[in-house]
């Protein structure tokens, strides 16, 4: 087999990021990038159409820059017209952003046609297994694009997880020092034991105050961290504070408010692993509790004619099948009740009185998930369809 074919597939690559909304593009191909880059010594360049965005998650970055080195990424500001840039061996298109067609037709000109990926949103729903891996001819030059579909199960991709994740996670976990620095770094002291600890990473939700009304209630005390974004206005105004910010406390009955700021992409799962429970969104930060091995609550970002809710229904019975009856009622409720925005409040106490076995699936789940590494798999497959190609071409 030719060697240098293969070695040419893997060990440069260029991700391509078209920011839609929010931080999920973004940081699903930022974490790739890291990971490809710096566990498996890849050359990676990221491109990105709204380096905004990505200097939330590497606050280092500077905007004003076209290209600069950050954590051994080689990120580039995605302008129009496009450069004329050599293709790298791995190309992989996020989110099936449209690659520029310069670009496109850079690689058709390579003798050796580079790996062309589009990495797709995270579903679990059934139809993804058969869709996982599929070529996608091109319609008039001689390249092939590849679906990759991350996933639950062995028959998907898996899930973005660095190699030394788990093992930081239990360290921080067992180390109260390193505990007390997390809450000295947001300028806080060590909760009491009694408390409960909740993060809340939420788009705008009308169940909130239902929420906030429950523990607020509750005879256990409540720490309820809320990092700023899209649901912030609404903490404010169950406070009754029009201009919330940064740094601000509330507290009503038994609950406590503490809004945090943004921290850069790597700090945000320590904030997982110090709270009991997590309130997440979108993808990446639903990915992050699961490996955070702590029950949580994902909130889907919403898309048109209620799709999402089928991406919901779908996790949720992946999710909450091993459990109990109980405990899987108790999930699907307050599921249910925060992305359908009414009834969280009531759904809350069934969540609360299974937490035990809810603690004990979440770490069963994320070791069980963690056997399925994405990055790995990404790569195995793009050696695949090199290997193929070497084949193909020798046996011309
Ligand atoms: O931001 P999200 O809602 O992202 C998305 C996008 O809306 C996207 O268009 C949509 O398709 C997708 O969801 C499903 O949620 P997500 O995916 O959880 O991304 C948030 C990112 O922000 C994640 O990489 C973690 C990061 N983050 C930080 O770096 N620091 C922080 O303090 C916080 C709270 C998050």
């Amino acid at each position: 087999m030719n060697m240098s074919i293969q070695a040419r597939v893997t060990s440069s690559c260029d991700i391509f990021c078209n920011v839609i909304d929010n931080f999920g593009d973004i940081g699903v191909c930022w974490r790739l990038a890291r990971q490809l880059a710096n566990e498996h010594g890849l050359s990676v360049r990221l491109w990105v159409d709204d380096p905004g965005s990505f200097s939330k998650l590497c606050p280092g970055a500077d905007i004003s820059l076209d290209t600069q080195r950050c954590r051994d990424v080689e990120v580039c500001r995605w302008s129009k017209p496009f450069p004329d840039v050599h293709p790298a061996g791995l190309v992989i298109e996020a989110f099936a952003c449209k690659l520029p067609q310069r670009y496109i037709e850079a690689m058709a000109a390579q003798a050796r046609k580079p790996v062309w990926i589009n990495l797709e949103y995270l579903s679990a729903e059934d139809w993804v297994e058969g869709c996982h891996g599929l070529p996608s001819p091109h319609p008039t030059l001689p390249l092939t694009k590849y679906f990759f579909f991350p996933g639950f199960t062995k028959q998907t991709g898996g899930l973005l997880l660095e190699s030394d994740l788990l093992a930081r996670r239990d360290a921080f976990q067992s180390d109260a020092g390193q505990q007390r620095a997390f809450w000295q770094s947001i300028g806080m002291k060590i909760p009491v034991a009694e408390t409960l600890k909740i993060s809340l990473f939420a788009y705008e939700n009308a169940a909130l105050d239902g929420l906030f009304g429950v523990w607020a209630s509750g005879t256990q005390p409540v720490l309820c961290l809320v990092p700023e974004g899209r649901i912030l206005p609404q903490v404010g105004r169950y406070f009754g504070d029009a201009a919330p910010c940064t740094g601000n406390d509330y507290a009503r009955g038994n609950l406590q408010v503490r809004v945090l700021p943004f921290v850069e992409q790597e700090r945000y799962d320590e904030l997982l692993w110090a709270c009991d429970v997590n309130f997440v969104r979108g993808e990446d930060t639903f990915v992050r509790a699961q490996w955070a091995g702590k029950p949580f609550i994902w909130q889907v970002y919403p898309q048109q004619d209620a799709v999402h809710l089928k991406k919901l229904a779908a996790f949720l019975a992946l999710y909450s099948g091993p459990l109990g009856k109980s405990a899987c009622g108790a999930v699907q409720g307050l599921w249910q009740a925060w992305n359908t925005e009414s009834g969280a409040g009531q759904a809350w106490p069934a969540f609360m009185a299974e937490r035990g076995e809810l603690d004990r699936h979440a770490q069963h789940w994320a070791r069980q998930l963690a056997e399925n590494n994405l990055a790995l798999n990404l790569l195995d497959f793009s050696r695949e369809i090199g290997r193929m190609r070497a084949f193909e071409i020798e046996g011309q």
